[in-house]
């Protein structure tokens, strides 16, 4: 029998090319949280899948673009410092996206890495085969590419391919996670995120990305669930009406869609308590960053 083989992937790309949709399509569970908004994952969240030839661990890290503030330049060199680790970086983009500044950025500065470098073009089912020879001729100019994967994370097609490359690949190695294990991030995290997740569906625009949320406390029962105390923190009075919405509303309906995510990752029953905190200009905040978790 062959080797078992593991290590770790990291999935760069720009915000909104599919990447935590794909990493969900692979895992098959929500460990990563998905929005058509940009920049909805701000952490490195793995997830593992293991068989009986590998165990991959997946870095789904934040997008890399031009810092604007603190959070950006930490996003940054999350997204950086992750590739020293890996054995295998993935370069994801959309099929319709056209190559841009920010594309050449990062492949510049991905040509200095060892680690063997894939394309992967998402979204396949968006374009005619024509347009993706053409866009797949154009990266080839921009970086030596291990493997060049087409592909659809919604639909499927040619994820199977991917993995069988990644294990390829991947150099022979112990498991790092029991075979159960999807995700090595705190549950508080996890949790936290997917009530984030809930206010940026639900307030649509109006509140952009001025909104973090800590979990304070989820370790006492009542009544047969699990009280999860929690709390919203956005940058202006403004928007803590915006997100409480009349007769409070919108909270209301943030928390039952929350609960709705939570409980089945849990596997309890949840009662959800959430309370919304103006905290002026937090992006730009370390103390109030490594208290929310962005910290790593
Ligand atoms: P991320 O920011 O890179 O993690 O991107 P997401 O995984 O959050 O996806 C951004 C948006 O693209 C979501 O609305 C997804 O449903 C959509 N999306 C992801 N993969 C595909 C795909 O293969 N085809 C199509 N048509 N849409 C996709
Ligand atoms: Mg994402
Ligand atoms: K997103």
């Amino acid at each position: 029998m062959a080797e078992f083989k593991s290590g770790f992937v990291a999935l760069l790309g720009r915000p909104n090319v599919g990447k935590s949709t794909l990493m969900n399509r692979v895992i098959g569970e929500k460990v990563a949280i998905m929005s058509p908004k940009a920049q909805t994952t701000r952490n490195k969240i793995q997830g593992v899948i293991t068989d009986d030839e590998a165990q991959i661990v997946f870095l789904d890290t934040p997008g890399i673009h031009k810092p604007k503030n603190d959070l950006d330049n930490y996003m940054d060199q999350a997204a950086f410092s992750t590739l020293s680790e890996v054995d295998i970086a993935i370069y994801m983009t959309g099929a319709m996206d056209k190559i841009g500044p920010g594309d050449r950025f990062i492949l510049e500065k991905l040509a200095n890495i060892k680690t063997p470098l894939f394309l992967v073009i998402n979204k396949i089912d968006l374009v005619h085969p024509d347009d993706l020879l053409t866009l797949i001729n154009e990266y080839r100019t921009l970086a030596d590419f291990a493997e060049i994967i087409p592909l659809s994370a919604t639909q499927g097609n040619n994820v199977d391919e991917l993995v069988k490359e990644i294990k390829h690949y991947l150099p022979a190695g112990p498991k790092y996670y029991p075979d159960d294990q999807l995700t090595d991030h705190p549950e508080y995290f996890v949790v936290a995120e997917l009530i984030r997740e809930q206010l940026l569906l639900q307030t649509r625009d109006e509140i952009p990305h001025s909104v973090a949320v800590v979990v304070e406390d989820m370790n006492t029962h009542e009544n047969g669930k699990l009280v999860i105390n929690a709390t919203v923190f956005v940058d202006r009075e403004s928007q803590k009406g915006i997100v409480i919405g009349k007769g409070a509303s919108m909270i209301k309906h943030v928390g039952i869609g929350a609960r709705r995510e939570i409980e089945p990752l849990l596997g309890e029953k949840v009662n959800l308590k959430l309370q919304v905190k103006v905290q002026r200009n937090w992006r730009d905040n370390p103390l109030f960053l490594k208290r929310a978790g962005y910290d790593q």
